[in-house]
């Protein structure tokens, strides 16, 4: 349990420059280019990606996905047998927990994200709850465990990547086993050949590459539950799970770059500012634009489901000179980004506004 368990990370978090291990991270690990943020379905290569250990090499002719535990009738499917079973396709905003980490201050020792750890995709496949249905959850199920087939070592703990999900959620019509992705067959980094999706929750959740899938009577206690993924003041806080996404806002820096500090260069004139906005806990229903301090309510178009993120534009009239822009949204359970970082011990669920500075001239 929390407390007992070794911390997910390596070390107390750090105010010094970034680490080697932080960079040999960051380079397996990549986020979205924020200019992807004009696609509603971010093309293939630009979905932000996240691994712990290595990127399995999965023979898909002898794969099969196992589902028992508490279960009437244990099922064992291969990639043939899936596909003889009913397909949705669900598009959905997938963020990292972690994004945002490499702000906080002083910074959590893990994947060092920036802001852009997040994408959104078409997930095609078997709904979960339709295979729970086929193979009978018992009556005293409590959670459903998902298992991944890539194993490594976390924190001194040999593991294969784990984590679960509260019957209730498994059993929503919308989380899906996902063979396909974008309307292509899943990509290896992306968990080929079968993953789980589970829309409005943080990234975690959607175990990659599936193994097993083994309901449960008791809370599951694997590492990726009980040490990693919480909200923690500090290394002995057993804290509180990290579940459903954030609402967060994020805007394509208009102009052009500076390559080596991706400073923001424009003409002065009118300028269409653009972004996008979303939330797992509900509906974006307001999205602000920030110029200089002085917040302006963006448009908002419609989301193309109820787990994807709305796209927001607000015109501006650049004047010569330095500016700073930001952007904040609203979702509908009137949870707003706050100005300040959000910190804690793992640097999860950091969702404070992006600022961009814009040299107009
Ligand atoms: N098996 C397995 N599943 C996994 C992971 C992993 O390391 N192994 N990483 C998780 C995390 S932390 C995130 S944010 C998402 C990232 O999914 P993506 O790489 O397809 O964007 O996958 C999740 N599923
Ligand atoms: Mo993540």
């Amino acid at each position: 349990m929390p407390g007992v368990m070794p911390t997910p990370h390596s070390g107390e978090p750090t105010t010094g420059p970034l680490t080697a291990e932080e960079l040999q991270l960051a380079a397996r690990n990549h986020s979205m280019p924020l200019e992807a943020l004009l696609h509603d379905i971010t093309p293939p290569g630009l979905h932000y990606l996240l691994t712990h250990f290595d990127i399995p090499h999965v023979d898909a002719d002898t794969w099969v996905l196992k589902i028992g535990g508490a279960v009437q009738r244990p099922l064992e499917l291969g990639g043939m047998a899936l596909r003889t079973r009913p397909r949705i396709s669900v598009p959905v905003t997938m963020e990292c927990a972690g994004n945002g980490r490499s702000l906080l201050l002083p910074r959590p020792l893990s994947q060092p994200w920036t802001l852009e750890a997040v994408g959104t995709a078409e997930w095609s496949g078997v709904p979960l709850a339709y295979l729970l249905t086929e193979a009978g959850v018992d009556p005293a199920a409590l959670e459903v465990v998902f298992t991944g087939i890539d194993e490594g070592i976390q924190s001194g703990v040999r593991q294969r990547y784990a984590r679960s999900l509260p019957l209730a959620e498994a059993m929503r019509p919308d989380v899906v086993l996902a063979y396909r992705m974008n309307g292509n067959p899943l990509p290896p980094q992306h968990g080929y050949p079968l993953r789980l999706v589970v829309p409005g929750w943080y990234g975690m959740a959607s175990v990659k590459w599936l193994q097993s899938i083994e309901v449960v009577t008791r809370p599951f206690d694997g590492f990726q539950q009980s040490s990693g993924y919480r909200y923690q003041k500090d290394a002995d806080d057993a804290g509180t799970p990290v579940t459903r996404i954030r609402v967060r806002s994020l805007m394509v820096p208009p102009g052009i770059p500076d390559f080596f500090t991706r400073r923001r260069i424009l003409p002065p004139g009118p300028v269409m500012l653009r972004g996008r906005a979303w939330s797992g806990e509900g509906g974006v229903e307001q999205v602000e634009v920030g110029i200089d301090g002085e917040w302006v309510a963006a448009h908002l178009d419609q989301p193309a489901g109820a787990h994807t993120w709305r796209a927001w534009t607000l015109p501006w009239v650049a004047d010569p000179g330095e500016h700073e822009l930001a952007c904040r949204a609203t979702d509908s359970t009137g949870a707003v980004q706050p100005l300040e970082q959000n910190w804690n011990y793992q640097g999860m669920g950091n969702n404070a506004v992006q600022r961009v500075r814009v040299s107009v001239e």
